[in-house]
């Protein structure tokens, strides 16, 4: 069997505490683990032709560096930011300035939770928001992208 070289590449972030997904509270976040997230989302893409390149990280600073370092080298932004969505302008000004199309995904229906889950400072920069469809959402999240830039390499072709 042939493989293509992928045409293109996904970052997919997932911030505070998703490292335990699978492992705790299977009620609300269901039980696929990160590693299932991520091979969902790597199939997803592969199925466009395109590869992602997957990040966790308890901490902001991390995070803040991988989607700097995504601006030449991805097509796009899948971000689960977790807590931090609610709290993080510094993750909102990179989003920004990396220029890239950035869909935030949650697992849970936030808006369906807390007040202080209702606000996010990344939904208004956004492409699209995607809450409440579990893990499904990570699929959803790479494939509309997918759809974007074939539909953006379109047009300028
Ligand atoms: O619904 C989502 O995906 C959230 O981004 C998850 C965050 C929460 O703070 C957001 O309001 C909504 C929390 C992630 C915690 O992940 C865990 C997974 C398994 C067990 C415990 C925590």
């Amino acid at each position: 069997m042939t493989e293509e070289t992928p045409r293109g590449m996904i970052l997919v972030v997932n911030g505070p505490n998703l490292n335990l997904l699978g492992t705790r509270e299977p009620e609300k976040y269901g039980t696929a683990t990160l590693a299932d997230v991520e091979r969902l989302c790597a199939e997803a893409a592969a199925a466009h032709g395109l590869e992602v390149h997957c990040v966790q990280s308890n901490h902001e600073g991390d995070l803040l560096d991988a989607i700097h370092e995504a601006r030449t080298t991805a097509l796009g932004i899948v971000i689960n930011a977790g807590a931090f969505t609610h709290t993080s302008v510094a993750i909102r000004d990179a989003i920004s300035a990396v220029q890239l199309p950035a869909v935030e995904v949650h697992i849970t229906n936030v808006h369906a939770r807390e007040p202080f889950r209702h606000h996010s400072y990344l939904s208004d920069i956004s492409k699209a928001v995607i809450a409440g469809a579990g893990v499904l959402g990570y699929r959803f999240a790479v494939e509309y992208l997918a759809d974007l830039t074939e539909a953006r390499k379109a047009t300028v072709a």
